[in-house]
């Protein structure tokens, strides 16, 4: 069928049969310890959480329900007649059931989709009236995303003593409207904060129906590149597994019955975090200066090599490099890459960016701390979004918040579906520590 609703229903018993029995089956295996520096490093590496919508593979990266990147380039719908990069609904149909959906069922999921898209006057109001020179873009995002919670059939159903067993149900139907109106929330955000306000009336956007079409026409942005580039950025931003900062975020609010919006809200305070969702402002920010301190000094691996050293020395990391779990260089990098050299092989920044890619793992391996010294996502993106006139890094992370909520939310809806309970994780105090391994 082309109902997404009515196709997830489908999906919950027999993935609820499954999780039943291997917890018969496997209830007491272990996954994973944690060790006290462990608990003082972050958590790093403990598996100690379920998470259904994405993988992440140190070696090779991401996996979308088993997908790479690459595949999900090759096997997801495309814009007609001529899309080359896969569309972000087609990837959410993915992430929730499992399944490459067919042309027909994105078709009914953008008819639906477009039908929530409307955010409600009084809530762009507010927008509009913000402090945006002094509030960040991504304050004001989470701000507009807290505003939506009026409107929570979840938080609703449980006022009105709903069944448990129907969570998920209103739990997809905060997920499908959010994600709907997050574009326009968005654009409402970067025209505010950056063209004085000037808005594009939705009502003008005509069969901009797709979901990267319609937030580059929002943003201002007309040409077919910069809609491709926005369906691959929405993509790839998507999910990275459940433990990053913002899905984790996501999963730990939604599990008090938190809504959806309250529970993304939460999220994309993380992702606001400069070790996180932020670093793609920071990359652009460092790619300035680079290319300020360089000067007339040609771009050569000696000089960058030697601002490299400048940064490290002045106590900053480098950012778009690294990673929590990664060990490689990031497909979301490549895939950003193969866009640039397909669109913009000779742009300055990409030449830089490319320089870079080079130079900064070899700095890194140098300095001798990085467990990673290969790329993120975060290197790229602000590099091509330049090359297409958005200029403005403070607003990044906003984009990345918009792709992010198609992962989180998705998984969120499982979370319901499950019946995952309240997550409450045990901590120890210094002391405790102390007394408990001494006595050993
Ligand atoms: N430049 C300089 N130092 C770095 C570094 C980088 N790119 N990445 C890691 N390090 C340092 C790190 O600060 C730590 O130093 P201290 O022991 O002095 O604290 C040491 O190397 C070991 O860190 P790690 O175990 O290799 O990395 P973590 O798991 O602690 O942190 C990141 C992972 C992503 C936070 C880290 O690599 C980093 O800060 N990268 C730069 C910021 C960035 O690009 N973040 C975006 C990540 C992206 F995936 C996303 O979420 N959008």
């Amino acid at each position: 069928g082309t109902n997404l609703k009515e196709v997830f229903r489908e999906k919950i018993e027999p993935m609820h049969k499954q999780v039943v029995e291997l917890r018969e089956k496997y209830g007491e295996e272990v996954l994973g310890t944690c060790t006290v520096s462990q608990a003082y490093g972050g958590m790093r590496s403990v598996k100690c959480m379920t998470y259904e919508t994405s993988l992440l593979d140190p070696e090779e990266g991401i996996r979308f329900r088993g997908y790479s990147i690459p595949e999900c380039q090759k096997l997801l719908p495309k814009a007609k007649p001529d899309g080359a990069e896969p569309l972000p609904e087609s990837l959410f149909w993915l992430l929730l059931t499992g399944d490459v959906p067919t042309d027909a069922q994105v078709a009914q999921l953008q008819e639906d989709m477009r039908e929530r898209a409307r955010v409600p006057a009084d809530v762009l109001k507010i927008l509009d009236s913000m402090p945006h020179e002094q509030l960040h873009p991504m304050s004001q995002f989470a701000a507009a995303i807290n505003l939506l919670q009026r409107e929570s059939a979840m938080a609703a159903a449980y006022a009105n003593g709903a069944n448990k067993s129907s969570y998920w149900e209103h739990c997809l139907e905060d997920a499908l409207t959010l994600i709907a109106r997050l574009p326009e929330v968005a654009a409402r955000i970067y025209r505010n904060t950056f063209h004085g306000g000037k808005h594009v009336p939705p009502g003008q956007l005509g069969d901009a129906h797709d979901m990267g079409k319609r937030l580059a026409r929002l943003l201002g942005f007309e040409s077919p590149e910069f809609d491709e580039l926005m369906r691959l950025y929405l993509v790839i931003h998507a999910d990275h597994e459940g433990g990053n900062v913002s899905a984790h975020a996501v999963r730990l609010v939604g599990s008090a019955l938190s809504d959806p919006y309250m529970a993304f809200a939460a999220g994309m305070n993380g992702l606001a975090g400069p070790l996180h969702g932020l670093a793609n402002q920071e990359v652009l920010r460092w790619l300035v200066q680079l290319r300020q301190r360089l000067g007339d000094r040609p771009m050569t691996t000696e000089n960058l090599t030697e601002l490299c050293w400048q940064t490290l020395n002045e106590g900053h990391v480098i950012p778009g490099f690294g990673h929590a779990v990664l060990r490689k260089t990031d497909p979301r990098y490549t895939a950003q890459r193969q866009f640039a050299l397909k669109h913009l092989p000779h742009d300055d920044m990409f030449q830089l960016v490319s320089k870079l890619y080079e130079v900064v793992p070899q700095v890194l391996e140098a300095q001798g701390k990085v467990k990673n010294p290969w790329p993120n996502v975060d290197q790229h993106s602000g590099v091509l979004l330049q090359y297409y006139g958005l200029r403005e890094s403070q607003y990044y992370t906003v984009l990345f918040g918009v792709s992010r909520s198609l992962g989180t939310l998705a998984s969120l809806v499982w979370d319901r579906a499950l019946g995952l309970p309240l997550e409450r994780p045990k901590s120890v105090t210094t002391e405790w520590i102390r007394e408990h391994f001494h006595k050993q």
